[in-house]
């Protein structure tokens, strides 16, 4: 199983990304060795060890993605500090449940400059992240730890967090936003993804349902890879949930979706055979077998009978997005070739006819009454 945790470094340069924002921090310098970290796609990262010998990570935030930065590091504070003390109290390491920011000089975790936004973390000694295509196991235990932060963060007051990522998974919005785009036809593209258009508009209705139901609003994590799982180096132990920059009020449902749309298809998001794509029930039931149990004590029935149409939702929300942004000419997503947003497009909705075929085996699994113990 160890082939699953790869740690990538992209080498070492010893010389961080910005000496004079670290000097902000409070960490001993002049630092012994600083390493590039490269697994990340969004922000800058560095593995620093600091003149004592701490480690710590050194990021440089995507301001271009994350405009409100101070809401941003706001939320994470908030969470991180329920966490640790919810850790403390059941008997977790409260160091290694959560990442722990260092305050900057002005008082905040943040520091800014004319060159960007920085923020330092604890390094979390001897462990490792969940890298490559996802196992039924490793699935398993990243349901098990995003449920566990959902439970951790379930009696922490969601209004009380930024929504800095405003009208994220809004799928009506969604759904308009892209009617237009097909509409305008400003990349005139419309003619290469016509039966794709047509196939999605067929089904508003039903990627409208969830936001007709009336459900609480959580704190989530919204981008429930497996990636985003740290584990214990020696133990393969689930330790903490990474990556907490899309935290933000948000659907219990969503969390579950996120990380079946991402790991139970049978193809990567960008497969070119996308014909290939489908539902890999096994993985599915390998994610509802870690997420719902953690998860049972707190879960209401009206969040019971909506997982299922979550899952359904968040691909179908998915595939609109890249669909639009195909039909719009490449304006959100990285694309490598012109039709990457519409090969992505195609792997969700091969997922989607496939969700929707097998929505009463997926509803037997998420109801199953042995997870619910
Ligand atoms: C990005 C998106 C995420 C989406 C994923 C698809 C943002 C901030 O791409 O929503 O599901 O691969 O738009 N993140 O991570």
């Amino acid at each position: 199983m160890l082939e699953h945790f790869i740690f990538k470094l992209r080498g070492s340069n010893n010389l961080p990304m910005d000496e004079k924002a670290l000097t902000q921090f409070p960490i001993a310098l002049p630092l012994k060795e600083v390493k590039a970290l490269t697994n990340g796609i969004i922000n800058t990262t560095d593995l620093i060890t600091a003149a004592d010998g701490q480690k710590y990570i050194f990021q440089k935030i995507n301001t271009n993605i994350f405009k409100n930065t101070e809401g941003m590091m706001k939320n994470i504070d908030i969470v991180t500090t329920h966490i640790r003390e919810k850790a403390a109290k059941s008997g977790r390491d409260p160091e290694r449940a959560t990442l722990h920011f260092l305050p900057a000089s002005n008082n905040t975790l943040l520091y800014k400059n004319e060159n960007g936004a920085y923020r330092v973390s604890k390094y979390i000694a001897n462990t490792v992240s969940f890298e490559g295509k996802a196992t039924e196991k490793s699935l398993e235990m990243a349901g098990r730890s995003f449920g566990t932060f959902i439970k951790d963060l379930s009696d922490l007051d969601a209004s009380l967090l930024s929504e800095t990522l405003p009208n994220f998974h809004n799928t009506p919005m969604r759904i308009a936003h892209f009617l237009e785009t097909v509409k305008s036809n400003p990349a005139n593209r419309l003619d290469s993804a016509r039966e794709d258009v047509d196939y999605l508009i067929s089904l508003i209705d039903e990627g409208s349902k969830l936001s007709k139901i009336k459900l609480p609003l959580r704190v989530t994590h919204n981008d429930t890879k497996t990636s985003n799982v740290l584990v214990d180096k020696t133990t393969l132990e689930p330790l903490a949930v990474i990556d907490l920059d899309t935290v933000m009020p948000g659907l219990l449902c969503h969390d579950f979706a996120d990380s079946i749309r991402y790991s139970a298809n049978y193809v990567a998001e960008d497969e070119k055979e996308y014909y290939r794509a489908g539902l890999d029930i096994d993985m599915y039931k390998a994610y509802a077998k870690g997420f719902i149990p953690a998860v049972s004590s707190i879960i209401t029935k009206e969040e019971i009978d909506t997982l299922v149409q979550g899952v359904i939702t968040i691909v179908y929300e998915q595939a609109i997005r890249f669909l639009d942004d195909y039909l719009a000419g490449d304006v959100y997503y990285h694309t490598q070739y012109s039709e990457h947003n519409l090969v992505r497009t195609r792997t969700q909705i091969g997922l989607l006819r496939d969700m929707l075929k097998r929505r009463n085996e997926m509803e037997a699994i998420a109801r199953d009454p042995s997870l619910y113990k």
